[in-house]
């Protein structure tokens, strides 16, 4: 039996989550407290997960390499993850660090784009780390590795593996937001480029939301010019999947929390403390994206409007110190203190004092028994990524006691709708919602907190790395499928050699998208002196027929073929003409309908800028290539559903094309033409080559017969595929070589 190759998976971030003690004469290696490497490990632990045969993690050390030495020279204990540290000149890793990633990237992405910093230098240093990181990748990836790669400051590692690893499997997945492209336009072109290239180098992209992909599937669009369809992105030859994986929470571990020796009596302590107020509860890293200011100010607007909680509410505040280096987040630091001073010194009593602040970070027990004692949590971020502190707070509640009060614009929001979602930037619904919250009745509390504890159960973060994990193999499989289309030198060369030996060969090709690229409008895509030679050598040779067969009409191509030995076909075949002889028109062809679809089309070339109709002899279209892309996918899909309604009893056929809809007599198509102009004609190579929805007619024809190839990826008829329109032209250059 053969044996299965060796599976290994590979995560990838900027910080191991590893940290190296030194005590006495030795060395100790110890995992950080949460965040992904808990949760990845409780996935592995809990789940009968045997796919991968070793797990590594590489990344950034923050202690030094003779202390890492010096562990290496040490028995090895063996650790879950194999670790696998990078040690960067701290000057590099400073640039690099708290200058593009967290000085221009974080900002950005976080929509403070008046804090952005551009700096050339920072973005050099973010390259070189990004290259060190892709060569550490390259020094240990074996064949068959699974390479996973986290947030934004490894932006172009994806692209960097794939140049050198053509087949390797790689999943990338951003933890912060993906900002509209309007905001990500903001950065210097060659960073957009670099860093849209570098995202797409990965098989599967995940974001935490629907919206963070859709703004990255126009940022793609409007940087690389690549449009996508369900998600996937055709790019080289690859087909890469972007999609929506909402990071879940280890919540067995929190929930579990409330029976924890150690938090019970942390928690009486609180609530001895606290015996008579209501506890309102927040903790974040100090960022200014966390919207502390905010909150305060909503706090103190709730003091003030409801006078009546005074004395019996406390607002425990905890900042946890982060990124200190950056003035950004020292400022903050003073505003915020300033800010809790000024409240506290103008509404403390003798017995009472409204915000207990501290900041420092609190460990882990005492984090827990604090959400367990807040009656409320408020979590109010300018943006974030998803927040995760929102969904510990819910899992946290006993008894489904307790109310969340949350940002509209954290993540998190789009699947805990039942908290009191709030602007954060408005003191006013802040403080409304602090009232509401400490008003709400207990059935109500129970019935949100319990429709949220559902959800967070239902995707935790075990489902969350099985869902990407999953899909990243399924896109990988969806890939190799699509690559045993493609034409191979190997294949190439067969196929080349059956040409020649055959003594009877038909060519049928299809015009736009195959013989010449899209353009704008549709007259401007006339054919070029190269492909009139090509053509020309093509049928130079007598055992050769060559049929351009289109969608066009047939004045257009008589007056760009007319002087060429080809058939034509225009029209998806309502009108032929054979070598040597007159244009043949489909003749019963009725032209009553046109006046019933016509006043449709031109609505919606009114109504989508851009947009426009064509009329032809038999068929009219709307071509929607030049709108914008999102409008005009949405009217598309409008004048489709209206015409299906209007077409219903006529003998019509509305056909859904590149960037086009075209509507015309039922029973015309491509396979049709193909297979009348073939005849009983005795042809011993026949070769079909087409891009459109309406060359599938003429693949599924000539199955039997002919070597199909469609170009570009995606679901089709055809026996194989060519990646693109040029790669068509140097394929049949090649047969008359
Ligand atoms: C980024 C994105 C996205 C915090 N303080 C203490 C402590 N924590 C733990 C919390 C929570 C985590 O840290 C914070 O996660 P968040 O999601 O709230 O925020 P970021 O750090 O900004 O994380 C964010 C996240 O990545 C994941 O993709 O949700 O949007 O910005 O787990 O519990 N834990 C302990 N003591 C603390 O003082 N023990």
């Amino acid at each position: 039996m053969d044996e299965q190759p060796e599976r290994r998976l590979i995560l990838v971030s900027n910080r191991l989550p590893y940290q190296l003690h030194e005590k006495k004469d030795k060395v100790i290696l110890r995992q950080s407290d949460g965040g992904l490497v808990t949760a990845l490990k409780s996935y592995f632990e809990s789940t009968s997960q045997k796919s991968f045969s070793q797990k590594l993690w590489v990344g950034s050390a923050d202690f030094p390499e003779r202390r890492w030495q010096k562990f290496l020279s040490q028995p090895s204990e063996g650790g879950y993850f194999g670790v696998e540290p990078l040690f960067i000149e701290p000057k590099t890793y400073n640039k690099y660090y708290n200058g593009f990633c967290n000085a221009t990237l974080w900002p950005l992405f976080h929509y403070f784009t008046s804090y952005v910093i551009y700096d050339e230098d920072s973005f050099r240093k973010y390259a070189e780390v990004n290259e060190l990181f892709a060569e550490k990748l390259l020094a240990i990836a074996k064949p068959g590795d699974v390479i996973w790669i986290h947030d934004y400051q490894l932006f172009l590692v994806p692209a960097l593996i794939r140049e050198q690893l053509p087949d390797a499997t790689i999943g990338f997945f951003l933890h912060i937001p993906f900002p509209s492209y309007e905001i990500f336009r903001l950065l210097h072109r060659k960073w957009k480029e670099g860093i849209i290239s570098g995202m797409l180098g990965a098989d599967l992209i995940g974001f935490h939301t629907h919206e963070y992909a859709q703004h990255f599937l126009k940022t793609v669009r409007m940087v690389l010019g690549h449009d996508h369809q369900y998600r996937g992105i055709e790019f080289g030859n690859r087909m890469v999947k972007v999609d929506l994986f909402p990071l879940g929470i280890d919540y067995d571990q929190f929930h579990g929390a409330t029976q924890n020796e150690n938090t019970i009596k942390l928690r009486d302590t609180i609530q001895k403390n606290f015996d008579d107020q209501r506890i309102i509860f927040s903790v974040d890293r100090l960022d200014y994206t966390k919207g502390v200011t905010h909150r305060l100010e909503g706090f103190e607007r709730f003091l003030e409007k409801y006078p009546e909680w005074r004395e019996k509410v406390v607002f425990i505040l905890v900042v946890v110190p982060s990124r200190q280096i950056i003035s950004k987040y020292n400022e903050r630091r003073k505003l915020i203190e300033e800010q809790v001073g000024r409240i506290n010194g103008k509404h403390s009593t003798l017995q009472w004092q409204p915000i207990i602040y501290r900041y420092s970070h609190v460990p882990f027990d005492e984090l827990c028994a604090l959400y367990q004692v807040a009656d409320v949590g408020l979590i109010t971020p300018l943006r974030d990524g998803m927040n995760l502190v929102a969904k510990e707070y819910v899992a946290s509640r006993i008894g489904q006691r307790g109310v969340l009060i949350l940002s509209e614009l954290a993540g998190a929001a789009s699947e805990l709708g039942e908290a009191l979602l709030v602007n954060p930037m408005d003191e006013d619904e802040l403080s409304d919602a602090i009232n509401e919250a400490l008003t709400m009745p207990l059935p109500l509390q129970r019935h949100k907190i319990a429709l949220m504890q559902k959800r967070l159960v239902d995707y935790d973060v075990c489902d969350w790395v099985d869902d990407f994990l999953r899909q990243l193999a399924e896109v990988k499989e969806q890939q190799q499928i699509q690559e045993m289309k493609f034409i191979t030198p190997a294949l190439a060369r067969n196929i080349i050699a059956d040409f020649k030996a055959a003594s009877h060969r038909n060519l049928f090709l299809d015009y736009d998208g195959t013989l010449v690229p899209f353009a704008r409008h549709p007259r401007e895509a006339s054919p070029g002196k190269e492909l009139i030679q090509l053509l020309h050598d093509l049928t130079s040779d007598e055992r050769t027929t060559v049929t351009i067969i289109s969608g066009r009409e047939s004045t257009i191509l008589e007056e760009w073929f007319r002087e060429l030995p080809v058939n034509m076909v225009a029209e998806h075949g309502a009108s032929i003409k054979q070598i040597g002889g007159d244009w043949i028109h489909e003749e019963k062809v009725d032209q009553s309908w046109k006046p019933m679809i016509r006043p449709t089309l031109e609505l919606f070339a009114q109504r989508c800028p851009g947009s426009f109709v064509e009329e032809k002899n038999l068929t009219l279209a709307w071509h929607y290539r030049n709108v914008e892309r999102d409008l005009g996918f949405i009217r598309s899909r409008e004048l489709l559903d209206s015409l299906y309604h209007l077409v219903r009893n006529a003998n019509l056929q509305v056909i859904d094309g590149n960037k086009v809809i075209e509507v015309r007599v039922a029973g015309v198509d491509k396979g049709v033409a193909a297979t009348k102009l073939l005849g009983s004609n005795n042809v011993d190579f026949m070769l079909v080559v087409g891009d459109d929805k309406t060359d599938e007619d003429m693949f599924r024809a000539l199955a039997q017969k002919a070597v199909t190839v469609k170009v570009g990826s995606g679901h089709t008829q055809a026996k194989f595929c060519l990646p693109s329109q040029q790669d068509v032209i140097h394929f049949l250059n090649r047969l008359v070589q």
